[in-house]
C-alpha cells in the first residue's frame, strides 16, 4: 500500500503523446501508483478549466488536486518519491542533466512533428489514431476528418507557419539523424545518458525517442537499423523500475567526441535559439528571424514558454557554486560555449505563477474564445 496522501493519480494521456510518453516513463520507473485514461474533446476540456491549459498530460491526484506540464511534474514527484533521485549528485550533472531535459522537450519537438507529420506513413498511422482517441471512435468519416485536421493544424503550426521552408527543411530532417547517431555511441557504452541509472536528461529524450521517433512507422525503422543502441534504450526505460535497479548510483560526466557534437548543437544553435526568442519576447514582437550555427529559421514564431524554459536555466546556472560552474563552463567552452545562456539582465517570462502546481479544483468556468476552442492549445 502507498503511503502518499496524494495517489493514486489518474494520468490523463494519449498513447501518441511525446510529453505523455515522458511523463509515463517516468511514473513507471519510480513505481508510483496511477491510473491511466486516454483523453479526449471532453477531458481536454477538463483539464483545461482546471489547469488554464488544453494539454496533456495532466494529472488529476486522490484529493483532486491537479498537476500539469511534464517539467513541473516531475520536480513534484521527485519530492514526493525522491528515492533513488533522477538527478545526479553533482551540481554540476544536475545542470546538464536539466539542460538536456530542456534541450529534447523544446528544441527535438520540431524534428519529431516533421518526422510524424511530414511523412506519410507516419501521418497516415498516427492521424487515424488521434482521430480515434479525439471522439470519433468507430465513425470513419469524422475519424478521416479529424486525421486531416490534425495533419493540418500540426504543420501549420509548427512547420510551414514558423519558419520551415524549402531553405532549411533537410537540416529539420537532419536533426533526427544527428541525434541518433551521437546516441548510438553514448547508449552503446552505457545503459542510460548520465550513467547507470535514469536521470532527468533520459526521460527528457524518452519525449521524442519513444512516443514519436521508435514507434512511427518512419523514423522508427530508421531508428531501428541506424541506431539500434537507442532502440534498446527506449524498451529497456518503459520496463525500468528504480527497485530493480537499487540505490546505488554511478554517474559518467559527458566525455569524447559524440558529446562534444550533441553539447555543441545545444550550445550553437539552441541556446542561442533561447535567447533570440526571449528578446523578441521583451520586444513584444511575435516573429523573429535566427541563424545559429547548423541552422535557421526566418519568421519563427515568438514563444512565451521558452522564455520562461531559459529563465529556469539561468536561474540553476547562475546559483551553482563557483567550482560546479567553472566544471560545466569547461565542458561547454570547445563546443561553443555558454555565452548565450548568460547574456543580458534576467528576461521575465511572466510565466511562473500561472505554471504553480498542484492546483485546487476550480470552481468557477473559464471562458474560452472560439480560437481556443476550434484550435485547441498547441503551444503553451
Ligand atoms: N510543456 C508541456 C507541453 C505539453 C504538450 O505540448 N502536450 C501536447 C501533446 S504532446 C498537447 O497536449 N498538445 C495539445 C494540442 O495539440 O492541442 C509539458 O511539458 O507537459
Amino acid at each position: 500500500m502507498s503511503r502518499d496522501p496524494h495517489a493514486p493519480y489518474t494520468v490523463y494521456a494519449a498513447d501518441t503523446s511525446y510529453f505523455a510518453g515522458k511523463l509515463e516513463g517516468y511514473l513507471r520507473y519510480k513505481g508510483i501508483p496511477h491510473q491511466r485514461t486516454t483523453i479526449d474533446f471532453k477531458s481536454m476540456e477538463e483539464i483545461y478549466q482546471h489547469t488554464g491549459f488544453k494539454k496533456i498530460p495532466a494529472v488529476k491526484t486522490a484529493s483532486g488536486q491537479w498537476l500539469f506540464d511534464s517539467s513541473q511534474m516531475l520536480g513534484w514527484f521527485e519530492k514526493q518519491y525522491p528515492q533513488p533521485p533522477i538527478m545526479p549528485a553533482d551540481p554540476a550533472l544536475v545542470f546538464v542533466a536539466l539542460l538536456l531535459e530542456d534541450y529534447a522537450d523544446e528544441w527535438l519537438w520540431r524534428p519529431a512533428i516533421w518526422w510524424r507529420w511530414q511523412k506519410r506513413a507516419s501521418c497516415l498511422a498516427v492521424g487515424w489514431r488521434v482521430g480515434e482517441f479525439m471522439g470519433a471512435g468507430g465513425n470513419r468519416l469524422i475519424r478521416q476528418l479529424l486525421s486531416w485536421y490534425f495533419h493540418w493544424r500540426q504543420r501549420r503550426e509548427f512547420l510551414f507557419g514558423d519558419g520551415v521552408g524549402r531553405a532549411n527543411w533537410q537540416q529539420v530532417e537532419a536533426l533526427y539523424l544527428h541525434e541518433l547517431d551521437d546516441l548510438q555511441i553514448i547508449l552503446s557504452e552505457q545503459p542510460y545518458l548520465l550513467g547507470g541509472h535514469p536521470s532527468l536528461a533520459d526521460f527528457g529524450y524518452f519525449g521524442p525517442m519513444f512516443r514519436h521517433f521508435s514507434n512511427d512507422p518512419d523514423s522508427g525503422e530508421i531508428m531501428r537499423r541506424r541506431a539500434p543502441a537507442v532502440y534498446e534504450w527506449t524498451a529497456r526505460l518503459w520496463n525500468e523500475s528504480a527497485d530493480r535497479l537499487g540505490a546505488e548510483q554511478h554517474w559518467r560526466w559527458p566525455a569524447g567526441t559524440h558529446w562534444g557534437n550533441l553539447l555543441g548543437r545545444i550550445a550553437g544553435d539552441y541556446l542561442p535559439y533561447l535567447h533570440a526568442n526571449a528578446e523578441a519576447w521583451q520586444a513584444g514582437v511575435k516573429r523573429f528571424d535566427f541563424a545559429g550555427k547548423s541552422i535557421g529559421f526566418s519568421g519563427t514564431l515568438t514563444t512565451q514558454y521558452r522564455v520562461w524554459c531559459r529563465e529556469r536555466l539561468r536561474q540553476f546556472y547562475f546559483d551553482l557554486e563557483r567550482e560546479a560552474r567553472t566544471a560545466v563552463d569547461k565542458l561547454f567552452l570547445p563546443n561553443g560555449g555558454l555565452a548565450s545562456l548568460a547574456a543580458g539582465p534576467t528576461i521575465d517570462s511572466g510565466l511562473d505563477e500561472a505554471l504553480q502546481i498542484p492546483r485546487p479544483p476550480r470552481q468557477e468556468r473559464r471562458k474560452q474564445s472560439l480560437k481556443l476552442r476550434l484550435w485547441g492549445q498547441p503551444r503553451n
